[in-house]
């Protein structure tokens, strides 16, 4: 806090010494805050005036110079004042009305727009304008990586911690500590990369550390402001700091700041994002009040993506849900949902947006009643006029489930009680399987192991004559060569696609379809377009730490 008075100075420092206020029960200190803050949160002074303005441009990246006894020259002060005008929808003036003030005043980040600027024209400074070394140790927060240093994380699970003695004063440790990690999860939601709490590892072994802290904080080179203005700051590839000045509030609250807005902005520097004022990003260098519903949009993930590469994996088994709804004259409509299965979690893919459901993944034992809860072979809806029967195999057995119940039957209607084994249900079909999928045309349903595929028939009870066959006769690729050959994931057919795909660890091959067909009539029945990438064609189908599923 350069210049400020020495008896403040000499206060403030003091309260960092002071043993922490005993803490009140959190639900009442935040119903009834005022009354219980130990000390009133100090007030940001306001940026009212040029000297004001001047530090706010230097300090934020917009101007070079940093601001001697005299300042920037007025005409370097006015492209700076209009390139921040710019940004911010204002009429590019150059001069500090009271619109342009009332910008610099908005909460924001504490990490300087250096992206923001257009690239540097000017010929180089004379060196005498260097702005001075950083103290040792800590660098400025910044996102523009220097020369040598990394531009991102390269492990691929990171470690984490609210420290102790950074805890916020305003919100239950426990409720920061699952903001935080919801706002980590969010991340991990659309890139391959997952964080994990750490509570036990001594301290440098912790990726990233975060702490709330009032004016001179933790020993940081930068002093929040009070409350207003700079909310929180980062350092990319290291640690965040919150201003606990701010009023920092949970995400169900229209109050405040949300925490967890912030913190997945200061993440995404952490994690190497730089400012944008693009509407809609969760990057932009202001607090935007909450929407409705806050998650990461198109350009943010492409923006981490773009760092870190979009998330791969294979998948136990996907399929679509068909259901029946009425709507509202009575009319049946079929809708259907796409679920991808991996390990004991699981994802909702919704078509339309090209997306997973937000939120997810989430454990197949809480979305799926009676099933195993990992590691599902198959998944086969056996669909005729007269039956409607969803079934799940894993090892030599299978469930039939209950939609309107939402569980597995334990016994059925017919008697038939679960979970039964396939060899009983289905005579002549091995298993384990690698995968099935009901063909409604032709009623059969068609089951896989390594390179064989048996062709069922479910009115007869019985596997066609013909079969097993090879499921390189039965599906030859296009390309001969091109083909997953055995032990395919997934057969999963797209009713978004009006598609069959066998998936096969992060690959799919398309099946021709009719429609394909009738545009290329020399292409084979059944035949396997060349793999591509699963990921190019269902986005963002991201793992999330373990320990998260839950959040
Ligand atoms: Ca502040
Ligand atoms: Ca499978
Ligand atoms: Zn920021
Ligand atoms: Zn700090």
């Amino acid at each position: 806090m350069p210049g400020a008075p020495a008896v403040l100075r000499a206060l403030l420092l003091c309260g960092l010494a002071a043993p922490p206020p005993a803490r009140p029960e959190p639900l009442l200190r935040s119903r009834d805050r005022p009354a219980l803050e130990p000390a009133p949160p100090r007030r940001a002074q306001p940026i009212a005036d040029l000297p004001a303005a001047q530090r706010f441009l230097s300090k934020y990246g917009w101007a070079d110079a940093p601001p001697g006894p005299r300042g920037p020259p007025a005409a370097a002060l006015a492209q700076a004042v209009r390139r921040f005008q710019k940004v911010n929808a204002l009429p590019a003036s150059g001069r500090l009305d009271a619109a342009t003030l009332a910008a610099m005043n908005r909460p924001r980040c504490g990490v300087p727009d250096t992206r923001a600027l257009p690239p540097p024209a000017a010929p180089p400074r004379p060196k005498r304008f260097l702005p001075p070394p950083p103290p040792p140790g800590a660098p400025p927060p910044e996102v523009a990586a220097p020369r040598g240093v990394p531009r991102a994380f390269a492990k691929r699970t990171l470690s984490w911690r609210l420290l102790g003695e950074g805890a916020s004063g305003q919100l239950a440790e426990a409720e920061q500590r699952r903001i935080l990690r919801l706002a980590f999860r969010m991340w991990s939601e659309v890139m391959p990369l997952d964080f994990r709490e750490d509570l036990a590892a001594p301290g440098a072994a912790v990726d990233i550390k975060l702490a709330f802290g009032r004016g001179r904080h933790l020993g940081c080179p930068r002093v929040f402001d009070g409350s207003g203005q700079e909310f929180a700051h980062a350092w990319r590839l290291g640690d965040i700091h919150f201003d606990d000045d701010e009023h920092f509030t949970p995400p169900t609250s229209d109050a405040g700041i949300s925490l967890l807005k912030v913190a997945v902005h200061e993440i995404g520097h952490v994690l190497g994002l730089p400012h944008t004022y693009r509407a809609g990003s969760i990057m932009q260098p202001n607090y935007v009040p909450q929407e409705p519903v806050f998650e990461l949009d198109w350009s943010d993930r492409k923006a981490i993506q773009k760092l870190y590469g979009s998330c791969e994996g294979s998948f136990d088994t996907v399929f679509d849900w068909i259901r029946k709804e009425r709507n509202q004259h009575g009319a049946v409509r079929m809708r259907f949902s796409t679920y991808f299965f991996r390990n004991s979690w699981y994802w909702l893919y919704e078509n339309r947006n090209n997306r997973t459901r937000y939120g997810d993944p989430i454990q197949i034992l809480s979305g799926w009643h009676g099933i195993p809860t990992q590691h599902i072979d198959a998944f086969v809806h056996l669909w005729t006029w007269r039956r409607d029967e969803r079934y799940f195999f894993k090892g030599n057995q299978y469930w039939r489930y209950d939609s309107d119940k939402d569980q597995a039957y334990t016994e059925d209607e017919q008697g038939n009680s679960y979970p039964k084994l396939i060899s009983e249900g289905f005579p002549g079909i091995p298993s384990p399987l690698d995968t099935a999928f009901y063909d409604r045309r032709k009623q059969l349903i068609y089951f896989f192991k390594e390179s064989l595929v048996f062709a069922f028939d479910v009115n007869r009870n019985q596997v066609l004559d013909s079969y097993p066959m090879k499921i390189t006769e039965v599906f030859p690729g296009i390309e001969p060569q091109n083909h997953p050959f055995r032990n395919i994931d997934s057969a999963y057919y797209s009713y978004a696609h009006n598609s069959l795909f066998f998936f096969k660890g992060s690959a799919y091959w398309k099946v021709v379809n009719d429609k394909d067909k009738q545009q290329h009539s020399w292409l084979p029945s059944n035949g396997l377009f060349p793999k591509q990438s699963i990921s190019e064609r269902w986005f963002d189908i991201c793992d999330v730490h373990a320990s998260t599923l839950t959040v």
